[in-house]
């Protein structure tokens, strides 16, 4: 009686009221649908059994054998670190405590150089394809929550994470991010924003990021580092104001490109130094420098730090790189030295190359230095023996990355899109077009004029490099047939203005022969389009798939609505895959290995394969045989081999 009062109470069916509650206890509503989650799996690991994984860029089997250990901590005397209680409590507190402002003013007053870990997010969009589920990073969050509990703060959400969390994974990055911030209380959550893109690749409605955020605030984030594809401002600000104005900490972030050394050059010192007065204008908290493909030289950190600290001495600066090039650390270190509040850094497993410096090279690099981070080295250590577990775990996502690639100077490729270009490359047999690729992205990048590359316009350089490779077109050949070709979507997008502004303006005589009369945006595309209609959109999903619909599945249909519709028809096929383990979730058992899955605490489910039948020539199907916590189970599978 109380759920049926409840389903059909006013405000329930117009969301206004309960929405964390129904995050919070999905199984209360898989009994209203008579739903049978054990048997939804089973049709999953039935079809895993007999076609094998339909996973999108895997490639083999995981290499990890065996059961993931989790790692003890224990504390200077030696004792064994109980990580059931709550940790210490760290620098969310002060967030919570006294707000955005107040968190700003402790971090500038600290003395060390804080550090982000980017494990759960940066890093393994950079090496594994995003390919990281949630389960994993819930195994090790009690340890995490214990063991970095002085770090500024634990990149987990946003990115590429939100929209491969339910593309490819199968899972809802709403409840991934709820599941964290309950397991890792202490620790501020970090999420990447494209700014008016939210966490697309294109603008959005104005009211469309306003309420993402909100959403993104109230589920657990608490900084928000906001940045712009082309760093043109009006379209930052939308982040920055949405952030502003759901209350979370606004990290204005300033995409670092080119060579800062080459005075040359179309980024310079002076560059950056007025984007960051732009920025400080509309009372960020704090300032973010964001070096995407790891093309900030050390000397380059050391000036534009330096420089940045000394015109805004009250202003916490953070700074994120990659170490394509293998000098990662080198620039980490600088930019502490130079006055940075808070560096980047990942896990030791998931470290190097196209990914974050290693963590623990920079906390060596800065101990004894008056720039300590702050944070225990043996449990630094500790939680990385399970990523390094983990990490192999994944092999079947791994672009087998061999070394730094110093080349990263002149292509400026970003770190997760080199990782994917080389992994598609490779997945071509383009040996040693891969060389031709890299050279005709920075051909794609002078034609369209030198832009700021990250997601989307890293795309748009990567799509015309592609593209070029492919048809042997010459820089030449495009710009005297630009007016006939036709070049990829995202280009003309670009070149439309749908991504914003590129500083300098755009390339002509190029853009307009390109586009060819199709329409020109020269202003921020957000003020062409039409609010969104929260409630229509809510009733439209209750409409296709049924109440209860939560402000979350509006902000992420509005976000991605092909990609939340085919989430929506994968889940109501196999149920809610999330809580399987991940070496289930990818490959078969052997016959009679034994596994177990929690649907939900408490409520453990003991599998195991018993045989996988013969192919039946009348139907094309097989049978699946399933011991289920001791009795048998059958399903049966399409065989599409
Ligand atoms: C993203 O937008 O996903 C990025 O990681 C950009 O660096
Ligand atoms: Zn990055």
């Amino acid at each position: 009686p109380f759920l049926a009062s409840l389903l059909t109470h006013e405000e329930f069916i117009n969301g206004s009221c309960w929405t964390t509650f129904i995050d919070d206890t999905p199984q209360l509503f898989d009994l209203v649908g008579g739903q049978n989650r054990a048997q939804k799996l089973l049709t999953y690991l039935g079809d895993l059994a007999v076609n094998g994984s339909s996973i999108k860029g895997q490639v083999g089997e995981p290499k990890f054998k065996g059961d993931i250990i989790i790692p003890e901590l224990f504390d200077d005397a030696g004792n064994k670190i109980d990580t059931s209680v709550p940790a210490t409590k760290g620098w969310r507190q002060i967030i919570l405590d006294e707000g955005p402002k107040g968190f700003a003013k402790a971090v500038r007053n600290y003395k060390g150089c804080l550090l982000m870990d980017t494990t759960w997010r940066d890093a393994h969009q950079s090496l594994l394809a995003t390919r990281v589920r949630t389960v994993d990073f819930i195994n090790i969050a009690k340890e995490t929550s214990h063991a970095l509990s002085n770090l500024y703060s634990l990149e987990c959400w946003g990115g590429a994470t939100f929209d491969v969390a339910y593309r490819f994974l199968y899972e809802d990055p709403w409840d991934r991010l709820r599941k964290m911030r309950k397991a890792v209380p202490n620790i501020p959550f970090q999420m990447l924003l494209r700014g008016a893109n939210g966490v697309a690749y294109s603008s959005l409605p104005d009211n469309a990021i306003d309420h993402f955020v909100e959403q993104a605030k109230k589920n657990g984030v608490d900084i928000f580092r906001v940045f712009d594809a082309l760093n043109d401002v009006d379209q930052l600000e939308v982040g920055i104001k949405a952030v502003q104005k759901a209350g979370g900490v606004c990290e204005g972030t300033i995409c670092f490109s080119g060579d800062m050394l080459n005075p040359k050059k179309k980024y310079n010192l002076k560059y950056y130094m007025d984007l960051a007065e732009k920025l400080v204008a509309m009372d960020i908290d704090i300032l973010g420098i964001k070096d995407m493909a790891g093309c900030m030289k050390p000397h380059a950190a050391t000036l534009l730090i330096g420089s940045l600290r000394e015109k805004y001495p009250d202003l916490p600066i953070h700074v994120h790189t990659h170490d394509s090039a293998g000098t990662g650390v080198a620039s980490m270190v600088a930019a502490a030295l130079a006055g940075a509040d808070a560096v980047d850094a990942a896990t030791d497993s998931l470290s190097g190359m196209t990914s974050q410096p290693s963590i623990n090279a920079i906390l060596a690099s800065l101990e004894g230095t008056d720039k300590d981070p702050g944070l225990n080295v043996h449990h630094v250590r500790a939680l990385d023996t399970y990523w390094s577990q983990v990490r192999l775990l994944y092999s079947p996502f791994e672009a087998h990355l061999t070394g730094p690639d110093p080349e990263v100077y002149e292509h400026e490729i970003p770190g997760g899109q080199l990782t994917n270009m080389m992994f598609q490359a490779s997945q071509l047999g383009l040996g040693s077009q891969w060389l031709e690729t890299k050279k005709a992205y920075e051909q794609a990048n002078d034609l369209l004029g030198d832009i700021v590359k990250v997601t989307p316009t890293s795309k748009v350089v990567g799509d015309l490099a592609q593209w070029m490779t492919a048809n042997s077109y010459t820089p030449e050949d495009i710009k005297s047939r630009a007016s006939e070709l036709d070049f990829p979507d995202s280009v003309l997008d670009f070149l439309a203005g749908l991504m914003g502004t590129p500083y300098g303006g755009f390339p002509e005589p190029l853009r307009s022969d390109a586009l060819r009369g199709r329409r020109k945006f020269d202003k921020r595309p957000g003020l062409s389009l039409e609010p969104v209609d929260f409630a229509k959109v809510k009733r439209e999903l209750a409409r296709k798939f049924g109440s209860p619909v939560t402000e979350c599945d509006v902000a992420a249909y509005v976000m991605y609505p092909k990609v939340f519709e085919d989430y929506k028809a994968f889940q109501n096929k196999y149920g809610d895959l999330s809580v399987l383990p991940t070496k289930y979730f990818l490959s078969k058992p052997e016959i009679g290995e034994e596994f177990h899955v929690e649907l939900e605490q408490g409520k453990v489910l003991i599998l195991k394969l018993l045989a996988v039948g013969p192919l039946s020539e009348n139907t094309g199907q097989r049978e699946v045989f399933y011991e289920m916590n001791g009795e048998v189970r059958q399903v049966t599978v399409d065989d599409k081999n």
